[in-house]
């Protein structure tokens, strides 16, 4: 098959998962054409199957707002004639699918037929697709795609409620590289960061208000209270200054570890001890199943998709949005019984080998093969 495929270039959870699909999609043999306003951060890689086009905008005085959804259209126009592509699967509602319709209506009119997918990640839906200015566009853009995934059953019936949605929606997990994510022995680093043995709390997210980074601190304090502890955040965002000034005013500064962006997150989750998410909104929490793949049991919030991947009392623990003291007892129950921690931790191994990719990606490729 010939794909293309239109992502956000960030570390965001959507870009990172459509990568991370078409560069397995290519492995497999299928040519995919990655089409972004940037190279997509995990594209990493080189292989004779994938290929990458810039959308390129036209700067003009009068333009005030870079016109990005018509240049993505006219791009995908472009490419779709020149490169013969069979499909195109576009993540993230806004403004990819908006700018696919574009595309499609305009080949329709020279003859060449496009399927589009789109796959819903989350905040495209919960919360920026709620926003009044985008609701009728995104509506309108599910309803018109040929075929349309979510990440999860929660992201799927909250599409359903909230949108006047006339069609199906199919529900393709995340998914997880076991040949990255593996529990690695990184003995060497766990003495650089914890020399007594303390026990490795972790965070990774975009420090974005909906990620509750300061409830991380909030917990990860209690926790220290009562057990010898280091706190690692990974990421930066928005967030990041409120949660350094919290830290100083916790006064736990001198154990928690603001790591910023880091490409081997991998290496950081197989020395930690446990996995803290209690994030506001969560359509899947891709960050969790990675720990979760690295052996790092799951402290959350119940909303969203997070029930759909962290099993409460046996891969972690899942509290109600904001109740840090429930959060904080369930983390120092595990830290303080080594059996019930060890057991938690092969649990939540076994869990994310459910979401294996090697049996994700047939899913997208039989849903694909129904477009063509
Ligand atoms: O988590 C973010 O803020 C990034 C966001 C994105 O779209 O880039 O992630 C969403 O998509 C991920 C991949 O499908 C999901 O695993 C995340 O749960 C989801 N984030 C939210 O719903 C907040």
């Amino acid at each position: 098959m010939n794909i293309g495929i239109v992502c956000y270039p960030t570390y965001g959870g959507s870009g990172v998962v459509a990568t991370e699909l078409g560069k397995a999609l290519a492995r497999k043999g299928h040519k995919v054409h990655f089409i972004a306003y940037r190279q997509p951060a995990r594209l990493d890689i080189f292989n004779e199957n994938i290929y990458f086009h810039e959308v390129g905008i036209a700067q003009y005085p009068l333009f005030e707002y870079p016109p990005y959804e018509t240049a993505l259209a006219g791009t995908l126009v472009d490419i779709v004639k020149f490169e013969k592509i069979d499909l195109l699967h576009v993540h993230y509602a806004i403004p990819h699918a908006a700018s696919a319709f574009m595309a499609k209506q305009i080949l329709k009119g020279q003859g060449i037929s496009l399927p589009v997918i789109t796959t819903l990640h989350g905040t495209d839906i919960t919360l920026v697709g709620k926003q009044k200015t985008y609701t009728s566009l995104v509506e309108f853009s599910i309803n018109q795609s040929d075929g349309v995934t979510a990440v999860s059953e929660s992201l799927k019936n909250n599409t359903l409620d909230f949108f006047n949605i006339s069609r199906d929606i199919e529900v393709i997990p995340n998914f997880i590289d076991f040949n990255r994510f593996n529990k690695l022995n990184k003995e060497h680093f766990k003495k650089a960061i914890a020399p007594n043995d303390e026990k490795i709390l972790i965070h990774t997210s975009n420090f974005r208000k909906v990620k509750r980074v300061k409830d991380v601190v909030k917990i990860f304090s209690e926790v220290a209270k009562k057990i010898p502890a280091k706190l690692l955040l990974v990421g930066d965002g928005p967030e990041r200054g409120n949660v350094e000034e919290l830290c100083r005013s916790l006064n736990t500064c001198k154990d928690i570890r603001f790591l910023g962006k880091q490409e081997a997150v991998e290496e950081l989750l197989a020395i930690a001890d446990i996995f803290i998410m209690p994030s506001e909104s969560e359509s899947f929490g891709l960050a969790a199943l990675e720990a979760m793949a690295c052996g790092v049991p799951v402290i959350s919030s119940n909303v969203g998709g997070i029930p759909e991947i962290n099993i409460q009392g046996k891969t972690g623990y899942l509290s109600d949005v904001g109740n840090i003291t429930e959060m904080a007892a369930n983390a120092i129950s595990l830290l303080e019984d080594e059996g019930k921690l060890s057991a938690f931790k092969s649990a939540a191994y076994t869990q994310a080998k459910q979401f294996d990719i090697s049996s994700i990606l047939p899913k997208y490729e039989d849903y694909y093969n129904t477009f063509i």
